[in-house]
């Protein structure tokens, strides 16, 4: 009798016990399901679309986003679109589709996003520009994004044309100056010939005779430079000055200047963006005057505010790198200190 009691009371006690365990269960069940917050510890995934591979600046750009991921713990999902907008917009619904945590991408050209972005917004997937801004056709860019992080163009750009005319010390002789564009259509093209013709226009000695794309390539780059030359020539006119809107073009501009029997840095002075390596030993060669830094590491900053959208935390709208002007006297000095 005495035994079968013990056995109803430790079986009373069991039930009880499984009761509280279940209880406190379904509690933590419950508070989880309340929050609609993403929980800071589980691994988060990032779909991110990159222009392409047209560049140093590019190469750099991809290896500090992939470093950065591992070393943040981020499942990164990669898509290089080759310079083609059609494939980075494949890319964001392909993110949109696979319910990623966050996309980030680095618009090829400004324009021709409010369909992928509106798309992005009804599934609720925040969106992080890297490098490069956007338009909207209709509607405020701003209610598209999270964030923008990279530089300010406009700035490279007068940056550029400041170094040049301090260096040319030419207030009152023509100086004819060629232009080598970015890709057509993109936020650095546009901007950084604004920016550089801003400052131009207090010195109208100054003439861009010639202008065209070489769509950031080096291949590009020299193949426009002969023929920059070739119509010099023709017309009797003498280029003084190659502006760039990026490094690769310029280094593919001295080429062609080389074999057109010509001194790249001195019968024609250079001046470029981006600070790449390949900049920095064009300089110490000769062959190059300047390069205004345009820097391509946003990996970690990029992981940084994958990881405060997930904790919930706001973000600035604009995250502005900082960077400096490197003339060719001091690139020996800074070459080693080359993260890029
Ligand atoms: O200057 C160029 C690259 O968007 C800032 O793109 C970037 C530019 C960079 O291809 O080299």
């Amino acid at each position: 009798m005495v035994k079968k009691w013990t056995k109803v009371v430790a079986a009373v006690a069991m039930l009880a016990m499984l009761f509280v365990v279940a209880a406190c269960g379904s509690g933590t069940k419950k508070e989880a399901a309340k929050s609609d917050a993403p929980k800071a510890d589980k691994k988060i995934v990032l779909g991110f679309s990159q222009v392409g591979a047209e560049s140093e600046w590019r190469t750099a750009n991809t290896e500090s986003i992939k470093a950065a991921a591992k070393e943040a713990g981020i499942e990164l999902k990669f898509s290089d679109a080759q310079q083609k907008q059609e494939n980075q917009i494949k890319a964001i619904r392909s993110f949109i589709q696979q319910k990623v945590d966050v996309i980030a991408f680095s618009p090829v050209v400004e324009t021709g996003w409010d369909d992928v972005l509106k798309e992005a917004k009804a599934a609720k997937i925040p969106v992080i520009l890297t490098d490069r801004a956007i338009k909207m056709s209709s509607g405020n860019a701003e209610d598209y994004y999270v964030t923008f992080m990279g530089s300010d163009f406009v700035e490279e750009g007068k940056r550029a044309a400041k170094w040049l005319v301090d260096y040319m010390k030419k207030d009152n002789e023509p100086v004819n100056v060629v232009e080598l564009q970015g890709t057509v259509g993109s936020a650095p093209a546009i901007d950084r010939k604004k920016g550089f013709e801003e400052v131009l226009k207090d010195h109208p000695n100054y003439k861009i005779i010639k202008s065209q794309t070489g769509d950031f390539t080096r291949a590009k780059g020299k193949e426009v430079m002969e023929a920059f030359l070739k119509s010099a020539q023709a017309e009797g006119q003498k280029i003084d000055v190659l502006f760039a809107h990026n490094d690769d073009m310029a280094i593919g501009a001295i080429q062609a200047i080389e074999e057109a029997g010509l001194k790249p840095g001195k019968d024609i002075v250079i001046v470029s963006i981006d600070g790449v390596k390949g900049a920095f030993e064009a300089m110490i060669a000769g062959k190059l005057n300047c390069t205004v830094e345009c820097s391509p590491l946003l990996g970690p900053q990029l992981m940084e505010a994958a990881k405060d959208l997930m904790t919930g935390k706001q973000l600035p709208k604009r995250i502005l790198t900082k960077e400096g002007v490197f003339p060719a006297e001091v690139a020996a000095k800074e070459l080693p200190n080359r993260k890029y």
